[in-house]
């Protein structure tokens, strides 16, 4: 192999491997698989984290087999759920969750599941990021039948922090939850590479895919070459 080629080739590795840093989740037990608030410095309200020995009122989990379930045993909506966690200042943020409405007893009324997503900066207090998720469809979910994973609706936002820190948070704001319960798991907080970022890896995978055509190239001149010798 060249001296260029194998040059190409240890860039492209290293920005493959940088690739890997930028997709790193930073949230401490964002699928509650631990079974318990670990990881989430603020929770308060109505919630528990459940698996499948919660029985026939386990709401199922999109990731894993724990979830959190909110206003669950017919509670009212009051969780908030909050964890702080470090950021790089300058950087675009993507997080990301799934969440779902878990109806044991086929209620006929139309309750509807809510959930609102703020993220706050802590350097200057600012609200980075703001919105509210809704869920009102019906017959998802029965006794003994949680939701499927499939059945979980995915949600993402990016928002752009300077702070270096941020904190993320979850509040419950269902509306007529008796009989249902609001379910959230697999919340994932992810670096957004840069365009240029981008850019970089796909001269970086060009330079590989080069590697490969040469190589295939020179494998196949080499019997000739031996045959001329
Ligand atoms: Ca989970
Ligand atoms: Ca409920």
């Amino acid at each position: 192999m060249s001296v260029r080629l194998t040059c190409c080739v240890l860039v492209a590795a290293a920005l493959l491997s940088n690739a890997g840093r930028c997709v790193a989740s930073s949230i401490v037990n964002g699928s509650f698989e631990t079974g318990d608030f670990t990881g989430w410095g603020t929770a308060t309200g109505s919630g528990t984290i459940t698996d499948p020995s919660t029985g026939i009122y386990f709401g199922g989990a999109s990731d894993g087999t724990h979830a959190l379930q909110m206003n669950d045993d017919n509670r009212l909506p009051s969780l908030q759920l909050g964890q702080t966690v470090a950021t790089q200042a300058g950087q675009l943020y993507r997080l990301s969750f799934d969440y779902g409405r878990f109806d044991p007893n086929r209620d006929p009324v139309a309750w509807e599941s809510q959930i609102r997503v703020e993220v706050v900066g802590l350097g200057g207090g600012a609200i980075l990021l703001s919105d509210t998720f809704f869920d009102n469809r019906q017959d998802l979910g029965e006794k003994g039948h949680p939701l499927t994973s499939s059945q979980f609706l995915h949600a993402e936002r990016d928002f752009f922090t300077s702070d270096s820190s941020v904190l993320v948070l979850f509040t419950d704001l269902s509306r007529g939850t008796y009989g249902a319960d609001t379910m959230l798991d697999n919340v994932e907080l992810s670096s957004v590479p840069e365009p240029a970022t981008w850019a970089s890896l796909a001269i970086g995978a060009f330079c590989v895919g080069m590697t490969k055509v040469v190589r295939r190239v020179t494998s196949r001149k080499q019997p000739a070459a031996n045959q001329a010798a």
